[in-house]
C-alpha cells in the first residue's frame, strides 16, 4: 500500500479543528487531529509544507519508521507545534492500519484491558451556588468523576467558566482576552467551593480541580493541604511544570493526588515526574504528544510506577482526537480516568464517530479504525476564523501571569 494523498482540512464549527486526511492507492483513508488551540495554522502549516511531501509514496502500515522519520529527521526536535503534526500523522496512519485488519483500533494496541472508559464532566458556575447545581446536573446526567471550577469573588474573568450561558471554551476570536488573577482571593475561595460541593453532591462522586499552572509550589501545597477534608480525584496542573523538581515540595506538604500534562508534547517533558513518583495521573494526549505511537511509550513509563492516565479531552481536541483516545484508553493497563467535554451539534455533524456516552462512561465502538470521519462538505461551510487563548494578568499591577 502507498499513501497518495494527504491534505489538511481546517473548519471552525463553533471553534477550529485542524484535521489531517491520508490518502492510499488501496482506496483506504486515515484521519488525524492536528488541532492546537490558538495556533491551528502553525501546525497546519508545518503538515502542508515540510510534512506532506515526505509522506507521499511511502508505506502507510511502517507507522513506527515515518514516526521516527519525522521526530529525528525534522533535526529540530519537540515542541507543540511540531509533535500536533506528528501526532496527527501518527494517528491517521494507525486509523488507516485498523482498518485495513478490519479491527477496531483497540484490537491493535493489544485488546481490551476494560469493558468501558470512566470518564469525568466539566461543571462550572459564577460562584459556588451555580457550580453545585452544575455538580448536580452532571450527576444527574450519570457521571460518576465531575471537575468542579467557579468564579472567584473579586476576579472578573476566571479560568474554566462559562459566560453567557454557553458551554465553557476558552478561545475568542479576535486578539487574545485578558483575564485577571489574584491568588490570596483563590486560595481563599477554593477550599470554600470544595466545602460545598462535597457537602451537597456527598461521597459517591469523585471531584477533580484545575489550577491550571497558576500557583507556586508552595501555594500549591497550601490548595493540596486543604482540599485533603474533600478527598479530590486530583488536583490538576497545580503549578508550571518546566521545572518538574518543582511538584517535590508539593508531594512533600500533601496526599491530595497531582495530575500533569495536557501541555506535554513528548515523554522528557515528564520523565522526571514518572520516575521520582511526583504525580498520580499523566495527562498526556494523543493529538498533542505525538500520536498512539508515542503516548503508548508514556503510558508505559508510568506503568512502572503507580502513574495513571488521565488524558486531556477539552473541546479544542477533536472528535478524531477523542475517538483515538477511547481506543488507547480501552487497551491502556494503567488506566486512570478520560476527560469529557461533549462538542456541540455541529462539531458532532462534521465529525461522525462511533464512540458513545453511557452513564459515566464511554465505548470508541467496534468499527474497524478509531471509528471517527469528517463530512468534508459540511466541513467547508464552517470556514476557520482566528482565535486566541486568554492571557492572564495579576490584579494588583498587571503583572503578566501565567493562564
Ligand atoms: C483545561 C483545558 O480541560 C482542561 O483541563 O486545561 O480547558 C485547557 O484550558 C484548554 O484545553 C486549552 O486549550
Ligand atoms: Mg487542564
Amino acid at each position: 500500500m502507498k499513501i497518495t494523498q494527504a491534505r489538511i482540512i481546517v473548519c471552525c464549527p463553533g471553534r477550529n479543528f485542524v484535521t489531517l486526511k491520508i490518502e492510499t492507492d488501496e482506496g483506504l483513508t486515515g484521519l488525524g487531529d492536528a488541532s492546537l488551540n490558538g495556533r491551528e495554522l502553525a501546525v497546519a502549516s508545518y503538515l502542508e509544507d515540510h510534512v506532506i511531501p515526505c509522506l507521499i509514496g511511502r508505506d502507510p502500515h511502517r507507522i513506527e519508521d515515518i514516526w521516527q522519520y519525522l521526530y529525528r529527521g525534522a533535526y529540530w526536535r519537540r515542541g507543540p507545534v511540531t509533535m500536533s503534526a506528528i501526532a496527527a500523522v501518527d494517528t491517521a496512519l494507525w486509523d488507516i492500519k485498523a482498518k485495513a485488519a478490519g479491527l477496531p483500533l483497540y484490537q491493535l494496541l493489544g485488546g481490551a484491558s476494560r469493558e468501558r472508559v470512566l470518564v469525568y464532566a466539566h461543571a462550572n458556575g459564577r460562584d459556588i451556588e451555580e457550580t453545585v447545581d452544575e455538580v448536580h446536573r452532571h450527576a444527574a446526567m450519570g457521571y460518576k468523576a465531575i471537575r468542579a471550577q467557579s468564579g472567584v469573588p473579586g476576579l472578573n474573568k476566571v479560568y474554566g467558566v462559562a459566560t453567557d450561558g454557553k458551554a465553557y471554551e476558552p478561545a475568542t476570536q479576535g486578539l487574545p482576552t485578558e483575564q485577571d488573577w489574584d491568588t490570596h482571593k483563590y486560595l481563599l475561595h477554593t477550599p470554600k467551593l470544595f466545602d460545598a460541593v462535597r457537602s451537597a453532591i456527598g461521597w459517591d462522586h469523585q471531584l477533580l480541580h484545575d489550577v491550571h499552572h497558576r500557583l507556586t509550589p508552595i501555594e500549591a501545597a497550601r490548595l493540596g493541604k486543604d482540599l485533603e477534608p474533600f478527598r479530590l480525584f486530583w488536583m490538576e496542573d497545580a503549578t508550571p511544570a518546566e521545572n518538574q523538581d518543582a511538584f517535590r515540595l508539593i508531594r512533600q506538604h500533601t496526599t491530595t493526588p497531582l495530575a500533569v500534562g495536557e501541555i506535554f508534547n513528548t515523554i522528557w517533558d515528564c520523565k522526571g515526574l514518572i520516575e521520582n513518583q511526583l504525580i498520580d495521573f499523566i495527562r498526556t494526549t494523543v493529538v498533542h504528544a505525538g500520536g498512539i505511537t508515542h503516548l503508548r511509550r508514556i503510558a508505559d513509563l508510568a506503568a512502572l510506577y503507580p502513574v495513571r492516565t488521565g488524558s486531556h479531552g477539552a473541546t479544542d481536541l477533536s472528535p478524531v482526537c477523542m475517538g483515538a483516545a477511547l481506543h488507547f484508553d480501552l487497551w491502556v493497563p494503567n488506566f486512570g480516568i478520560q476527560e469529557h467535554m461533549p462538542h456541540n451539534e455541529e462539531t458532532d455533524a462534521v465529525f461522525p464517530h462511533a464512540y458513545t456516552y453511557r452513564d459515566g462512561f464511554m465505548h470508541p465502538g467496534e468499527v474497524p479504525g478509531h471509528g471517527v470521519e469528517i463530512d468534508e462538505a459540511l466541513a467547508a461551510k464552517y470556514p476557520y476564523r482566528r482565535a486566541y487563548l486568554p492571557v492572564n494578568r495579576l490584579q494588583q499591577d498587571g503583572t503578566l501571569w501565567h493562564w
